[in-house]
């Protein structure tokens, strides 16, 4: 059984930021020789540096880092974030942490790479870009695994498809280089991509976490089709229409090399079994290419703000965009957000309040009225040609309009306010980073999401948002969430801000978030998704019939992964070389 390696206390509390990754602040290259902050459960020093040597021999002394002392610890920003550890940590800054992070250069380093963990039994934890930040950015959930940055040299566009609207990409290919690929290729009136909030995250490992973003292809992992993927033991398989294989390939290539056949972005399920869900969320494969659909330009596009006046009407505004969003007259993924929300995108809270008590309603509403915005907004696009939006805007307009108060803008109508500009352009599949100014609403500011999926009635979206608000308020947050509106639900995601240097604005942010799943489990509610630290809760909170889903997660996963090398803990299945209560996370 695998036990916990004692952890070292964080020791610094900042520095300089590191011009990348892999240098140290002072810019020397860092050591593959040297001990790390902490080592991988099980393995100790002299065994680590063989480990450690034998990377280096497959994938070049360049592509692997030990992350000794603080070093990799600095970057804390997403524009150069640390692909070490949590830079928006609830823990100790050292608590998720990775001993060292191998880069592959290909598929067949990763293979490599895996036989070479399960000979040394090190834990592995891959990821694309490491943005993941309010879920646990790069951090591993086992301290001392193994970081695997998939993204840093396996970052090709592989193929733009304009026909089929399809895309074939690698790991490190963020939504911005999709995005660019098409404006530089002249493309942009052919095809868009879908982002969300942030375009710094990975097209892959967005989708692969089941991220969301707001045109009508908002839902990625529906639009993702085939994949390829590298099982624990070492071995590569394509999934859906990629298993068959494509006539004209070129045997003498290796496979991951070899094209496939031409359905393979065009039909997601294949024959049999339908494999792909399985690698999501997961720890049961590293995932080395993925398709992602594109949407065809509409040959239109007007966004939109519906200003919601109070909470008295957020009710009657759900009820509303229900028969509208499953009949698709809300063609995209819209936003009904609070005005904390908006007013953190546009200044911190200095910027309204002196206060350091969460602000109240009286206070809300003097921002509202301030940046000329509702309690809640409503953010939505229309898409086609002229006379198609113009229909469309009828029926929306009609039906909001019976909401005393609400009123209507387009962008070109309120320049000044920022979230509306930037909406127009996520609306419409354009990147940006400008709403990670939210998350300065306190200073340091680090935020954990909190994520439960909610029906879509005046109902439930009352009953959510009184019960995070008033937790919120409990342990001293002021309540800053959207509802993100699918199909058929919503993704509640409430954005629990907190200064990540204040130790206990950090515990109660932590308390905070716990005690919500536990609140919301009893209502019936799940989380979509979540933080390293809170996976194992929300995991046993879908315990139908004993924990029946969970047993048949455990067994695929001994199968797959005998030695329990790859994510163990990932979404709270942990393999059965793990002791699970001893790696229960401090709070
Ligand atoms: P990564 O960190 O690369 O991967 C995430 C996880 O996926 C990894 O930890 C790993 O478990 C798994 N994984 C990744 N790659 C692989 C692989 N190749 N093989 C196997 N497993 C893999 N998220 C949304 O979905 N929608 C939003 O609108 C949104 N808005 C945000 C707004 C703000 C202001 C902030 C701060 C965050 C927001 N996020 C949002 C959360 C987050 O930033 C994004 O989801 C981001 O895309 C995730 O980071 P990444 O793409 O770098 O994923
Ligand atoms: C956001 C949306 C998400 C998520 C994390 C953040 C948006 C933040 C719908 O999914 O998981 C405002």
């Amino acid at each position: 059984m695998k036990e916990p390696q004692s952890f070292v206390p964080e020791t610094t509390t900042g520095g300089p930021t590191a011009p990348s990754a892999y240098r140290k602040p002072n810019g020397e290259k860092p050591s593959v020789a040297g001990d790390p902050i902490i080592l991988p459960p099980g393995i100790d020093s002299p065994t680590f540096k063989k480990f450690t040597q034998q990377l280096a021999d497959i994938v070049g002394r360049d592509n692997v880092t030990v992350i000794s002392k603080d070093e990799e610890l600095y970057q804390e920003s997403y524009l150069d974030p640390s692909k070490a550890h949590d830079m928006f940590h609830i823990l100790e800054k050292q608590y998720f942490v990775s001993s060292a992070v191998v880069a592959p250069r290909d598929v067949p380093d990763v293979q490599a790479i895996m036989r070479l963990c399960n000979e040394f039994e090190v834990p592995v934890w891959p990821f694309s870009i490491g943005r993941n930040v309010g879920y646990g950015g790069a951090g591993p959930r086992v301290p001392g695994s193994l970081g695997m940055d998939m993204g840093r040299n396996m970052n090709k566009i592989l193929n733009v498809d304009v026909e089929g609207a399809y895309a074939l990409v690698e790991p490190g290919v963020t939504f911005f280089d999709l995005h660019d690929y098409l404006v530089k290729n002249n493309l942009r009136d052919r095809l868009w991509i879908d982002v969300p909030d942030l375009g710094g995250g990975s097209v892959l490992g967005n989708t692969c976490e089941r991220g969301v973003g707001y045109t009508p292809y908002g839902d990625h992992w529906m639009m993702h089709c085939g994949m390829e993927v590298v099982l624990p033991d070492g071995s590569l398989i394509r999934t859906g229409m990629g298993a068959l294989p494509d006539p004209n390939a070129d045997p003498n290539l290796p496979p991951h090399e070899q094209t496939a056949n031409s359905c393979w972005q065009l039909f997601n399920y294949g024959f049999g079994p339908y494999n792909d869900g399985i690698f999501t969320q997961s720890s049961l494969g590293v995932i080395t290419k993925m398709g992602i659909w594109l949407m065809t330009n509409p040959g239109g596009y007007q966004s939109y703000l519906i200003t919601i006046p109070s909470d008295k009407e957020l009710h009657q505004a759900i009820e509303i965009i229900r028969p509208l969003r499953v009949g698709m007259v809300l063609q995209n993924v819209p936003t009904l957000r609070h005005v904390l929300m908006d007013a953190a995108v546009m200044g911190d809270k200095t910027t309204y309040s002196d206060s350091k008590k969460p602000l109240t309603d009286s206070e809300i509403d003097a921002i509202a009225k301030k940046l000329n915005l509702g309690r809640w907004n409503f953010y939505g696009a229309l898409y086609g040609p002229e006379p198609i939006r113009e229909v469309m805007w009828q029926v929306v307009k009609a039906s909001f309009g019976n909401i005393p108060g609400a009123k209507f803008y387009f962008p070109e109508e309120m320049p000044d306010n920022k979230v509306l500009q930037i909406r127009n352009n996520t609306l419409q599949g354009i990147p940006s980073v400008d709403e990670l100014k939210w998350v300065d609403w306190l200073p340091n500011g680090g935020h954990l999401f909190f994520s439960p999926i909610a029906k879509v009635t005046g109902d439930d979206a009352l009953a959510q948002y009184e019960l995070t608000r008033r937790r919120s308020e409990e342990f001293g947050f002021d309540f800053i969430g959207t509802f993100v509106v699918g199909m058929r639900e919503m993704h509640h995601i409430v954005c629990i801000v907190y200064d990540r240097k204040d130790a206990d604005s950090r515990r109660r942010a932590h308390k905070l978030i716990s005690t919500l799943v536990d609140d919301a489990a009893k209502l019936g509610w799940g989380e979509y998704r979540t933080h390293l630290a809170l996976m194992d809760q929300i995991a046993e909170t879908y315990n139908f019939n004993d924990n029946a889903q969970m047993k048949l997660n455990e067994k695929i996963k001994n199968a797959l992964d005998p030695k329990g090398i790859l994510a163990p803990g990932k979404n709270g299945i942990w393999p059965s070389t793990y002791d699970k209560k001893a790696w229960r996370v401090p709070i």
